[in-house]
């Protein structure tokens, strides 16, 4: 297969000359994500938490500030509406510490089951939080499009603050508030996700109570529709001895579910993420110094993105995929280290089912598919496969086959599944053309969800492998590598990596970064760890001696011989072990030369 390796264009000479106390590997770095002059480099490299802007920017932000001082000063109850994913989960923790610290006597939540309610509010949900006393419900990472449910709400006389960061795919529905910054079209706010918004909401809640700590954010004073007295009220139920900027505590939190979410890492998100990965090696929170416990993971270590992608949110998605995202939530808002300890084994048994699970449906995925190699599109089917590990299995599949994969599960005359795709092959451009055979689907180009009856899996499976085999007219190019630029051994070295750590933490927008390694004689290369799953390999150029680690790539040492010479991308990053540190040069892609 041929490999599809992009370089990127060197830095043109006036830019260089703009910034010449630059590290030029640096500057070809801020290059290549789209900055171009000093205010963007400056804000880049140094996010601040006074950076991030007033939350009272955000349309219906005084009025979702208002109604919920209200509740708090008349003990009213108070109901967050979450999802199940991790993003959502954390959006209702932030909530719902938030709403205690304010001291609001009765704050309850409600997330909806995957299996049997699905994604969203739903109408019998509704009544059931309606006739168990809210007087007020909020909803976080869901509900921008719920129009018919906060009709009803309304109507039984519950009162809607809907927070979210989906997109608005048709009228508002008519909530208190409606808090959503896409109604702001707000570039700086895009990666912000559900558990973002709800930081802002406690953000500007916090800032009511204690205004004089924002002077060095030079936010302006929000007018708000409250009345002195019940301003005065609410102001009293705070718990006593809270800190200015209490809220950052949260940001641990706000960091997860927004990794989790795979948004932009650009603008504010960036610093939150940023921020709350430091927040975290510190946490408050019993649930999650458990989860770090459970994991092997050294709760005082220094957080990155990867702790949260690998580590901490699959644990929490689990709990939705396999059973209930209530285990993930009570987890997370646990008060004692022995209910953190309870939930935290619950939750550990689900994600090591759910793994177990996504194994055991990828290999019987994996076979189906290995017939189906002349296809452009991979379609598997299986009898009563969990609907909650069929996306993870799509993935995978793509990982592996490098083409776009619907995996479908089907039980009781019905069919459910998740496709994944990959380059610029639309799902949802290919789902509409043969919508004839679905029941409903809805999604973006690169991951998609959709719903059949069984009787017509045979058809869709025909139409759509046509309309791939039409549609991708070339082979399959191999996954896409772009390449920030050529290193010479020379050139790296920790104290490059240490320059490079300005770049974290990273995500989409802002990827690590990966330099090529060209002409490497190779001198030796060594399977390593169990069953040899990743190989070791000792090149070198002019004097210069490198070792590098390819992690799962194994299979790589049949294919080629010491002496031979070889291009190689790497990804450079330290390595700590017993105390020492080390260059560590992970192999992401090699070819001969
Ligand atoms: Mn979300």
């Amino acid at each position: 297969m041929k490999k599809n390796w992009h370089l990127a264009k060197n830095i043109p000479l006036d830019f260089q000359k703009k910034f010449p106390g630059y590290n030029p590997v640096v500057l070809q770095l801020l290059y290549n994500r789209g900055f171009r002059d000093a205010h963007q480099i400056e804000e880049f490299l140094e996010p601040k938490y006074e950076k991030l802007s007033s939350p009272f920017e955000l349309t219906d932000m005084d009025k979702a500030v208002s109604r919920i001082l209200k509740s708090v000063a008349q003990e009213e109850k108070i109901t967050i509406y979450a999802d199940y994913d991790a993003d959502a989960v954390t959006a209702c923790a932030v909530m719902y510490y938030g709403l205690k610290q304010l001291g609001a006597t009765d704050v309850s939540y409600y997330i909806p089951d995957r299996f049997s309610e699905g994604y969203g509010m739903n109408l019998e949900a509704i009544r059931q939080i309606s006739s168990d006393g809210a007087k007020l419900m909020i909803t976080v990472d869901c509900g921008i499009n719920s129009v018919k449910e906060v009709a009803l709400a309304n109507e039984l006389g519950l009162d809607v603050i809907v927070t979210d960061h989906h997109h608005i795919t048709g009228k508002l529905p008519k909530a208190v508030a409606v808090v959503n910054h896409k109604r702001d079209e707000r570039e700086d706010l895009s990666g912000i996700t559900g558990v973002g918004m709800a930081f802002k909401l406690v953000q500007a809640l916090f800032f009511v109570l204690h205004p004089e700590s924002y002077g060095e954010h030079k936010w302006k004073k929000p007018k708000l529709k409250l009345d002195k007295k019940t301003l005065t009220a609410a102001k009293e139920k705070l718990l006593p001895n809270t800190p200015p900027h209490w809220e950052k505590w949260l940001l641990d939190l706000v960091a997860i579910g927004t990794v989790a979410d795979i948004q932009s890492l650009l603008g504010e998100s960036r610093i939150l993420v940023k921020y709350g990965l430091q927040v975290m090696g510190k946490t408050r929170w019993a649930g999650l110094k458990q989860i770090f416990r459970n994991a092997g993971v050294d709760e005082f270590k220094k957080f990155d993105t990867f702790d949260i992608g690998f580590i901490i949110a699959p644990r929490i998605n689990a709990a939705g995929r396999i059973q209930h995202a209530d285990i993930a939530l009570k987890l997370l808002i646990s008060q004692t280290p022995e209910e953190a300890s309870m939930y935290a084994g619950q939750l550990e048994q689900l994600n090591t089912h759910r793994q177990r699970l996504t194994e055991q449906i990828f290999s019987e995925a994996r076979s189906q598919i290995e017939l189906q190699h002349h296809n452009k599109i991979l379609v598997a089917i299986g009898e009563e496969w969990p609907k909650g590990v069929v996306g993870l299995v799509a993935s995978r599949l793509v990982e592996e086959f490098n083409r776009p994969t619907v995996v479908l599960e089907k039980s009781n005359g019905q069919a459910t599944g998740s496709g994944r795709s990959v380059g610029d092959f639309d799902l949802v451009e290919a789902l509409t053309h043969v919508e004839v055979h679905l029941e409903r689907y809805g999604g973006h180009a690169g991951a998609a969800g959709l719903t059949l009856k069984e009787d017509k899996i045979e058809l869709f499976r025909q139409a759509i492998t046509d309309f791939a085999q039409d549609k991708i007219k070339d082979a399959l190019p191999e996954k896409l590598r772009s390449i920030d630029a050529v290193l010479e051994p020379g050139e790296v070295s920790l104290k490059l990596v240490k320059e490079l750590k300005k770049f974290e933490p990273h995500g989409p927008g802002n990827p690590p970064p990966v330099f090529l390694l060209s002409g490497l004689r190779l001198e030796n290369l060594k399977l390593v760890g169990v069953k040899g799953k990743h190989l070791r390999v000792k090149a070198s150029k002019d004097k210069h001696v490198l070792n590098l680690i390819g992690f799962s790539k194994g299979y790589l040492e049949k294919q080629y011989r010491p002496g031979e010479s070889v291009d190689v991308l790497v990804e450079p990053s330290e390595n700590v072990w017993n105390g020492r540190t080390d260059l560590q040069l992970r192999i992401l892609d090699i070819k001969k030369s």
